[in-house]
């Protein structure tokens, strides 16, 4: 990474200056070709990228268009018109249709520095593309030359269309991709499944329109009596925030720019009411900075900002590790007794809030927490179930991946790939050896994850949780691909063997121990990430399944409903803001352009937030 950016710069500055003669008032930024640059942004290999040459006549003007509405919004004081354009709202009324071109008006581009105003050749802009997706590299005119901002593009239903945005400045963002690498490893996926990305997004589109319809300003639909319920008495807006990134990357313009405006109008996080800190972070935290990310809506970081500012109070223990209750207004807390994954599953969040704020008390207290909870694991290396963040005292010794552990795990290695901090290299290592020691087990149905006594290692339990269902994915983050691909083939025996996967099973007999279905995410999650890592058909072909088999079992009149059991399939009047920004995400990208999230820039959250 440190030669392309050398690379990048010195080619940078020789093209600075041959390009002082200002162009028309039209567009913005210079373009750099920027070609070192593709060999980093890629997320796959040499042999499959192709000279922007080969792009068609037609996308070549779709894509030149498209950067036409990347304009110097003044008001804003930033370059961010592109991305009003990706969301659908707009600042120039000219405009009449998204990704047109659009002739920036002079109260636009009046203070926009005179080197800024030219117009880019095409091919100089695009720096890698693909069958259905580009990378685009824009050095920005007016700062540190190092910086660009970083446009990725795929062709849905013909045209191309911006998926991502994110500002490169490696002096404040180190890149994501300098770590995961060492442990990752690349995409191996093949193309796009056009009619399985095109169902999916219908899919997500019928429950969005419900929640429209039946729910709307409230945190979520009840999907058979076609009513709401907020988690607290009033709305913090669960759905919307939590599905904003999932519309953005499904090209979704108009319902992206609805729930945006809903937001920006609506939300607020001065009520005095008492909020589950984990939950909040991961869907409400998590889901507004991918959303700020994705659409650079300084509303949406102010929120985000907020929120995390009232939610520190709940770190304000004698261990450092959280309550799990906080009051939004007053800041008091209560409940002492929580899980690894409620004080473990904080940090990718309060982390990019610090990157974001400049603040670095968000990420001090979040690591604090893991770190003590991590300090207090067994001389074996595992964690137990229920501690107190009072005394430090352990009060259930079991060990497992199951709920209540499971993102703990999750964020050991992903705090080590998003920040490239090595204390949870160290941690994520060691956690995960004492796990496939003392909890993984290979029985006569297959290789599954039980439960041990966190201090002697003893086995005392075969359950497997849904939740659990989460891991093959980290395993094949971490490079673990052996182990994640056969807990992944047991997990989706888990699915197939009772139509869809129960809550919990007893693996060792393959019977059911608890038999809802609460529409989970995390199966799906680890078949998207074994098919982005192997290549290998059989993961779409399981999406194949858990898409079929949602839409038999879960599909409402209005939305999708939970399962109270998967053996009569009756149904439960619970859609979980998760559903929309997980599981139809996670099945979305399964099918979806390769590039769509590149997973060696981007870590995802518990919640599938791209951060
Ligand atoms: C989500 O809120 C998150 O994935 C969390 O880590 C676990 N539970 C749900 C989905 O099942």
């Amino acid at each position: 990474m440190r030669t392309f950016r050398r690379l990048f710069v010195s080619r940078y500055d020789r093209r600075k200056m041959s390009r002082e003669k200002a162009g028309d008032r039209m567009l913005i930024c210079r373009m750099s070709v920027a070609l070192a640059a593709a060999l980093v942004i890629s997320a796959g290999t040499a042999a499959s990228q192709q000279p922007a040459a080969s792009l068609d006549s037609v996308a070549q003007a779709q894509i030149r268009n498209a950067l036409r509405g990347f304009y110097f919004d003044r008001a804003r004081g930033d370059w961010n018109g592109l991305l009003d354009g990706m969301l659908g709202s707009k600042v120039d009324a000219n405009r009449t249709a998204p990704f047109e071109a659009i002739v920036a008006s002079d109260s636009l581009t009046r203070d926009a520095p005179a080197s800024c105003l030219t117009t880019p050749p095409i091919d100089q802009a695009i720096i890698e593309i693909r069958d259905n997706w580009a990378h685009i590299s824009v050095p920005r005119c007016g700062t540190a030359e190092s910086t660009s901002d970083q446009f990725r593009m795929i062709r849905l239903e013909g045209k191309w269309r911006f998926v991502d945005f994110r500002v490169l400045d490696p002096a404040r963002h180190p890149p994501a991709s300098s770590t995961s690498a060492s442990v990752s490893s690349p995409s191996r996926a093949q193309g796009t499944d056009s009619a399985m990305a095109a169902s999916v997004r219908q899919e997500f589109l019928h429950a969005w329109r419900g929640y429209k319809r039946y729910a709307w300003g409230h945190d979520e639909l009840l999907p058979l009596s076609k009513s709401y319920h907020d988690w607290y008495g009033r709305s913090l807006l669960m759905t919307p925030v939590d599905a904003l990134d999932t519309m953005i990357l499904m090209g979704l313009v108009d319902e992206a720019r609805e729930a945006r405006e809903l937001i920006d109008t609506t939300l607020s996080f001065d009520q005095d009411i008492y909020v589950k800190n984990f939950e909040i972070t991961i869907r409400l935290l998590g889901g507004l900075l991918s959303g700020y990310e994705l659409s650079r809506d300084k509303r949406l970081l102010a929120l985000a900002e907020d929120l995390g500012t009232r939610l520190l109070p709940a770190f304000d223990s004698p261990t450092g590790m959280p309550y799990v209750e906080v009051n939004l207004k007053t800041g008091k807390v209560r409940n002492p007794r929580t899980n690894p994954a409620e004080v473990g599953t904080l940090l990718l969040e309060l982390g990019t809030l610090s990157r974001l704020t400049g603040k670095p008390v968000f990420y001090a207290k979040a690591k604090r927490a893991m770190v003590a909870l991590y300090a207090r694991r067994s001389p074996r290396g595992l964690v137990g179930s229920t501690i107190d963040v009072e005394t430090g005292a352990w009060s259930d010794s079991t060990s497992h991946i199951n709920g209540g552990i499971d993102s703990y795990y999750e964020y050991l290695l992903k705090a080590w790939l998003l920040f490239g901090d090595e204390d949870f290299k160290r941690m994520w290592e060691s956690s995960v050896d004492a796990a496939n020691k003392y909890l993984g087990d290979d029985a006569s149905s297959g290789f599954w994850y039980g439960q041990a006594n966190m201090y002697t290692g003893a086995r005392v339990g075969h359950q497997f949780e849904a939740l659990a269902a989460f891991f093959p994915g980290t395993l094949a983050l971490s490079g673990d691909l052996d182990r994640a691909r056969r807990l992944q083939n047991s997990t989706y025996e888990m699915w197939t063997t009772f139509g869809v996967e129960p809550e919990s099973i007893d693996y060792r007999t393959m019977t059911i121990v608890d038999d809802g279905y609460e529409l989970r995410p995390e199966i799906i999650e680890s078949a998207y990430y074994l098919y982005h890592f192997t290549g290998d058909d059989r993961y779409r072909q399981m999406g194949h399944t858990f898409l079929r088999d949602l839409v038999a079992c879960c599909k409402t009149q209005v939305g999708f409903a939970a399962l109270t059991s998967v053996r009569t399939h009756a149904q439960r009047d619970v859609m979980q803001s998760y559903f929309l920004a997980e599981t139809l995400k996670y099945l979305y990208l399964l099918f979806a352009a390769p590039g769509t999230v590149d997973l060696r820039r981007h870590v995802f959250n518990t919640e599938a937030h791209p951060l």
